[in-house]
């Protein structure tokens, strides 16, 4: 007994000098999210805003690395995308449909495994779940959206959540929440265990409206046109039955809900005009926010330069969603319409990835914990659906890798009058179904029989202006679009069990 306890000993004792004389040379893992900024406002992207060059950090990143130019989310809005983040699950499965969702400490399966892993974990900016972010080393959240200016956050350590609040240090220029989270990361990154790897979650609340840049921004672009989306105001066969007079407009077409008053826009102009000036205060405001992003993940990347270990970081760079900036006459999230559906994902990482990369396949947002687990070395475990997107990111996309991918938005008019839907998005198509309640032609009460259909060719209208859903050429792709997506929602195990009355609804409309 006694030799074999001399025996654990020793082993023990030469394991720990073999491991202080090789330390973890696994990659530290940087994670960089924002809050509703869209593939537009990313010069990478190629839009018609890059001209004004939002994000030369980002586009720098994506030059020494890859971007995805398809990588969508599943469900548009903040904390259901978060909740499929950290579980590499869709809504349904995690049941984090609504803004409203709890997420158990013990479902926060990303920040667990990796912690597991060896590495040190830390959550630092917006969180946007409800219960604690039990599952890290260390933690600093913004409680719910937190503030644009002097923002308080809750910390590990501060007492019991909720209630652990604790107000940062401040210092001259640095009040802004993007400047606050990004000082508390740079805090965090030279304080920690330089032993072993690191996983961060550096996630900013900018550019989540109401839009408030930093002072330092107030002039950006001033004596600038912001150019305009295609759609802004061209809008002739775009929608349907049920989206009509829905969504929060720049301008007056929806009357009840309109930016323009928000921007302090002279109500007595011309609606054209109204137009006009509305989407260009709109746009500079959030444009401005984007720039504060940009420059304190220009930061960042600053500091592991100057540590040495930039090329040993993998840096990757998303939204929680996209955003509609003026496309149809929308803003916000919550739509399949490609602004909101769309995510930018930016990965850098010269040890694996080609400089210049671009992929084009179609990822989403159940990939995001696989792979993140793949580069960590952790087994991905089945609870995940999701698909790691590592082989992609080395130039190989598997031969059976998806060819649609599957949406659902729960939140039935709430806050922006954005009808409930699911659809599918193809390489080439996209089909949507607003299955659910929707206002009636005056729009003062529910009228449950209008149920609408839409149908974009995206290899000629990526802007999505026309839906061809009732157009005869379009027949059999209709046919067949509408049974891959029963497919894929079967396949990916969405039901309508909870949707009793609007089943209903969906059975009538299937008809037609
Ligand atoms: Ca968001």
């Amino acid at each position: 007994m006694k030799t074999r306890l001399a025996l654990s000993w020793f082993l023990t004792a030469i394991a720990g000098l073999l491991a202080a004389a090789s330390p973890d040379k696994r990659p530290n893992i940087l994670w960089i999210m924002s809050d509703d900024h869209a593939a537009a406002a990313v010069g990478i992207y190629g839009s018609h805003l890059a001209p004004l060059d939002p994000t030369p950090t980002l586009d720098r990143l994506a030059n020494e690395g890859i971007h995805f130019t398809n990588a969508s989310n599943t469900n548009s809005i903040c904390t259901p995308s978060r909740a499929t983040l950290l579980t590499g699950q869709y809504s349904h499965t995690n049941g984090v449909r609504t803004l409203f969702d709890p997420l158990p400490p013990e479902r926060h399966m990303l920040p667990r495994l990796m912690k597991q892993a060896g590495y040190e974990t830390a959550m630092i900016g917006k969180w946007h779940l409800h219960d604690e972010p039990a599952e890290f080393d260390y933690y600093c959240v913004l409680p719910g959206q937190g503030n644009y200016f002097r923002p308080s956050f809750r910390q590990m350590g501060a007492g019991e959540w909720p209630d652990n609040l604790m107000y940062p240090k401040y210092t001259y220029n640095s009040t802004h929440s993007s400047d606050v989270i990004t000082d508390l990361s740079l805090r965090w990154l030279k304080q920690r265990d330089q032993g072993r790897p690191f996983f961060l979650m550096h996630h900013f609340k900018a550019p989540h409206d109401n839009f408030e840049n930093a002072e330092r921004y107030d002039f950006l672009w001033d004596d600038v046109t912001i150019p305009e989306p295609a759609s802004l105001r061209d809008v002739p066969n775009h929608g349907s039955a049920a989206t009509a007079g829905t969504g929060t407009s720049i301008g007056k077409r929806n009357p009840r809900r309109n930016m323009g008053h928000h921007m302090f826009v002279n109500p007595d102009l011309p609606d054209d005009e109204y137009l006009t000036v509305s989407y260009q205060r709109y746009l500079k405001k959030y444009l401005r926010t984007v720039r504060g992003v940009d420059d304190n993940i220009a930061r960042l990347v600053d500091h592991l330069a100057g540590t040495g270990e930039l090329d040993n970081t993998i840096i990757l760079y998303t939204s929680d969603q996209g955003f509609m900036l003026g496309e149809h006459d929308y803003i916000d999230k919550r739509w399949m319409y490609e602004p909101s559906l769309q995510v930018p994902f930016i990965v850098r990482y010269p040890a694996m990835i080609e400089a210049g990369s671009i992929n084009t396949d179609l990822v989403n947002n159940t990939d995001f914990a696989p792979t993140l687990l793949e580069l960590a070395g952790v087994a991905v475990p089945d609870s995940v659906q999701g698909r790691s997107v590592v082989p992609l990111l080395q130039g190989e996309t598997p031969s059976d890798w998806r060819q649609a991918t599957y949406y659902r938005y729960w939140m039935h008019m709430a806050h922006h009058d954005n009808p409930a839907h699911y659809g599918i998005r193809t390489r080439d198509f996209k089909l949507i179904f607003f299955y659910g309640l929707a206002l009636d032609a005056t729009g003062a009460k529910p009228d449950p029989t209008r149920p609408g259909w839409e149908l974009y060719d995206l290899r000629n209208d990526l802007d999505e202006r026309h839906n061809v859903y009732a157009d005869p050429a379009y027949r059999d792709v209709r046919g067949r679009l509408k049974e891959q997506l029963l497919n894929l929602k079967a396949e990916v195990s969405d039901t309508d069990e909870s949707y009793p009355a609007l089943m209903q609804v969906r059975e009538t409309a299937w008809g037609n």
